[in-house]
């Protein structure tokens, strides 16, 4: 819980005829269906059911036909073809779900993941030119290479063809590609737009599979050394399901289809890098939730690619056995640990600048201390605490690398475009944007953003809203809600777990609880119920609790000393308004 002041929004209360058409529901998870935006009572029953009227179609993809005949074609011409991948997360599972299906279909190659730091982020001219003289002549991308214009027109001179897939929103020039896959370019028909790289990759596997089973099959020869092996585009669904939610993509539409699908997939039986991860971290493969793949599987495979190369992360979802996975498990999950010393030693000499120069419309903190692998996770706790956009750049000699993360208001990837002339290189979306700039550069870059974020979001303070749900009971706080709201999982970007407010409690007893006594436990009543409530790390925020109070609130169900109850794990607390 952050000390920062934040507006309560509560939601408006949904009609009565809506509550009644739920009435099998309790009524406050129908009230949560009604926020999340599913007005009419059928398609909050489809959004609960987990039905939905897809997959869609991959070939509504603009150049999606032209990508898998140019694919085809190479494989008669037995010509290796190259996938790019990129070394985050998406784009190493992206990377993984395209190479099954190339091989599938008898397809050889290789694959090229770039190295962070000698690199950097996107196809790069030399690594497209070594690819083509080891005899590739095709290259497909995966979660990068709509802003690589440049890099492609080369190619195309010294004859490699380059197929891009990528979900980032696309610059004001698109790469001269034989097919550009990507939902969010002019005139693509395809309904749903915020698929991960790892999910157009998926399009891409099932579309090359599908025609497979249209009877293309004898087109397909491999070499006679491979034999492919029969693969399911629905083989993959844990892959899509751990980019998807790794890459911090809205969890709606196809995308919760597609999570939910890979979820299951994953508890039934994961893959043995999977499974490598979760023995490390002591997960049951039953008990795997979104929150898994954010939290635990998620930044584990990003370490490699942020400390070292992501091959390590790529060979440990490839891997077949569980002991080819294991050691390598071990080394990621060993990066983790100084990927987390490093963010927090950062974070505390970022936020002590910004503390120094006083809280800017745009925070923007650049050192030479900063390693450019983790200036992304720096920004984002930036924007935890000061709710702010916020770039961080570390600062080389030379060329710098920046990362910028930015709130409802102000697209980050715009901004970003409109001072294009500064960069090297750049590209991102709303949210979360990164950029290579000559470092002379630095200054102007900071004056131009800031007087960006000034007029976008004013000089007035901004404040972060808590957009609350309900205003249940404590009566109401039951196991059978829990249980209730458990139906809206899997819950991550845009498919928040459900905030409640409930005033007026009456504080029964405090205890510090947890290692130096981090978080604070407090027993609430009403005046006949009474709960559990849990602030986790509560000490620089709420110093002095008042007797009587209003708290904002996520449900939780908590199993300790072997007894389960509701548990309320305290967002935001104010003294209570009588
Ligand atoms: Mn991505």
């Amino acid at each position: 819980m952050s000390d920062r002041p934040k507006r309560w929004h509560v939601a408006e209360p949904a009609p009565p005829d809506y509550i009644a058409a739920l009435s099998d529901l309790p009524p406050v998870l129908a009230q949560v269906l009604y926020n999340r935006g599913y007005r009419d009572p059928a398609q909050a029953r489809a959004f609960l059911e987990g039905r939905w009227d897809g997959p869609n179609d991959p070939f509504l993809l603009k150049g999606m036909a032209e990508a898998v005949q140019t694919i085809r074609r190479a494989i008669r011409g037995r010509q290796p073809i190259a996938i790019y991948g990129d070394y985050d997360a998406d784009g190493v599972s992206a990377t993984v779900v395209l190479a099954h299906a190339l091989r599938a279909i008898g397809a050889t190659g290789r694959i090229h993941i770039p190295h962070r730091y000698e690199e950097g982020y996107g196809v790069n001219a030399a690594a497209l030119r070594k690819l083509a003289e080891q005899g590739v002549r095709l290259v497909i991308t995966v979660d990068c290479g709509i802003s690589s214009a440049r890099e492609v027109a080369e190619a195309a001179e010294y004859g490699l063809q380059v197929i891009i897939t990528d979900h980032h929103t696309p610059g004001l020039e698109l790469p001269p590609a034989a097919a550009i896959i990507n939902p969010r370019q002019p005139d693509c028909p395809y309904p749903f737009k915020d698929l991960a790289g790892v999910g157009l990759a998926y399009k891409l596997a099932q579309a090359l599979l599908q025609t497979e089973d249209r009877g293309w099959k004898t087109e397909a020869l491999g070499p006679p050394s491979s034999v492919p092996r029969p693969l399911s585009s629905d083989d993959l669904f844990d892959l899509v399901a751990l980019g998807t939610v790794a890459d911090v993509v809205p969890l709606r539409g196809e995308n919760r289809m597609l999570v939910q699908q890979g979820l299951a997939q994953m508890r039934r039986a994961p893959r043995p890098g999977l499974q490598a991860l979760l023995d490390i971290a002591d997960i049951p493969p039953q008990r795997i939730t979104a929150r898994t793949l954010g939290y635990i599987l998620g930044p584990r495979l990003n370490a490699s690619g942020r400390l070292t190369h992501a091959r390590y992360s790529l060979k440990l979802l490839m891997a077949e056995t569980p002991a080819e996975a294991r050691p390598l498990a071990r080394q990621l999950n060993e990066w983790n640990r100084q990927r987390q010393h490093l963010t927090l030693q950062y974070t505390e000499a970022a936020r002590q600048r910004v503390l120094a120069e006083g809280i800017a419309p745009l925070l923007f903190v650049a050192s030479r201390d900063f390693l450019s692998g983790i200036v992304g996770l720096v920004a984002s706790r930036l924007l935890d605490e000061f709710y702010r956009p916020a770039v961080v750049v570390a600062i080389e000699d030379g060329q710098s690398k920046g990362s910028a993360r930015s709130i409802p208001g102000f697209h980050i990837a715009e901004a970003l475009n409109a001072c294009h002339d500064l960069f090297e290189r750049h590209g991102g979306h709303a949210a979360a944007a990164g950029f290579t700039i000559r470092t002379e550069r630095l200054p102007e870059l900071q004056a131009r953003l800031q007087a960006l974020a000034t007029a976008a979001l004013g000089d007035h303070d901004v404040i972060r809203p808590l957009r609350i749900d309900a205003e249940p009971a404590l009566a109401d706080l039951t196991e059978r809600l829990l249980a209730n709201l458990a139906r809206l999982e899997p819950c991550g970007q845009d498919n928040p777990p459900p905030l409640f407010l409930t005033r007026g409690l009456r504080v029964l007893d405090r205890r510090y609880v947890g290692r130096d006594a981090a978080h604070l436990q407090l027993r609430l009543t009403d005046g006949q119920e009474e709960r559990r409530a849990v602030v986790f790390n509560h000490a620089r925020i709420t110093a002095h609790v008042p007797d009587r109070v209003d708290v904002v609130y996520q449900l939780a169900w908590n199993e300790w000393g072997g007894q389960g109850q509701v548990e309320m794990h305290i967002c935001d607390l104010r003294p209570a308004q009588l």
